[in-house]
């Protein structure tokens, strides 16, 4: 029985050891040019390129046809994507799912909404590698990720929400205020799989400070926790030392954005995926 896990690449992870994956990217357009977000983009060269540009720039979510390549031909596919509520990415997908079956009789897909993005999906993903790598069953595997989604969360803190704005991704008046006197928006994903701001922080050191307290209020107690960052590392590294702090033993790793969370969280923002227990 071959596995796959399939996953947006919102996800910020284009590769992924230990088990059969493939990232499907979501790509960033303007009137002239378009960057994948895939490996080999040059995303510094991307974010000068946007900073100068004065002309509309948005995102598309890849087709029925990006996510059926992505299934690669496996028996049983786990799909990712990121929520539903601010990209077409998963209807794509849940298409996709249909044709696939139908084609293949006797293959399943199980699409996975994580109402989030970036590292909360990360999470998602190294659960979906353990579950698949334990021999569990299809079934046993889509009722066990699906109640581990009920206990992870993601946080952030942005500098800006422009890119968010101008797509409609989030109200301009959320928009607004953030950027402005070091004003930086924490906020996390809903429920609903919508950016839902929790507080406006003046400067970076007290976003921080709040978003390790809102963590703790949300559950956690030093399980897995993934920190992205685009283009701060000093900010993500901060944190991860504050977290260490308090708790020394939990499962913590840095990394950095890729493309499309980079678009979306601007030059400064962080991401944060983890666990309530
Ligand atoms: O379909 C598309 O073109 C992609 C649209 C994606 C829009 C949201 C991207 C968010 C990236 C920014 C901060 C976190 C907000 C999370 C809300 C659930 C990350």
């Amino acid at each position: 029985m071959k596995y796959q896990i399939a996953m947006d690449s919102s996800a910020n992870l284009l590769s992924m050891e230990g088990v059969p994956f493939a990232s499907v990217p979501l790509k960033i357009v303007t009137d002239q040019r378009e960057f994948v977000d895939e490996p080999g983009l040059n995303l510094d060269a991307m974010l000068e390129y946007l900073a100068a540009y004065k002309g509309r720039s948005g995102t598309s979510c890849p087709n029925v046809g990006d996510w059926l390549a992505a299934f690669g031909g496996a028996d049983r596919v786990f799909a990712v994507t990121i929520t539903s509520a601010l990209s077409g990415c998963c209807n794509a997908a849940l298409q996709a799912r249909d044709v696939y079956e139908e084609e293949h009789p006797g293959r399943r897909v199980c699409v996975l909404d994580s109402l989030s993005t970036g590292p909360e999906m990360a999470l998602i993903a190294e659960k979906l590698r353990e579950l698949i790598g334990s021999g569990k069953d299809f079934d046993t595997i889509e009722t066990e990720i699906r109640a581990y989604m009920t206990h992870t969360h993601l946080m952030f803190t942005l500098e800006s929400l422009n890119n968010m704005a101008r797509n409609g991704r989030v109200s301009p008046l959320i928009a607004k205020a953030c950027g402005l006197l070091g004003i930086r928006i924490l906020g996390q994903a809903s429920t609903e799989g919508t950016l839902q701001p929790l507080h406006k922080c003046r400067g970076e050191a007290k976003a921080l400070k709040k978003l390790v307290e809102e963590m703790k209020k949300a559950g956690y107690r030093g399980g897995r926790v993934r920190v992205v960052h685009c283009k701060n590392p000093q900010a993500a590294e901060e944190l991860a030392a504050q977290l260490r702090e308090e708790f020394p033993d939990c499962d913590l790793t840095v990394g950095s954005t890729t493309a499309l969370c980079s678009f979306y969280a601007e030059r400064g923002g962080i991401l944060v995926g983890f666990e309530d227990c």
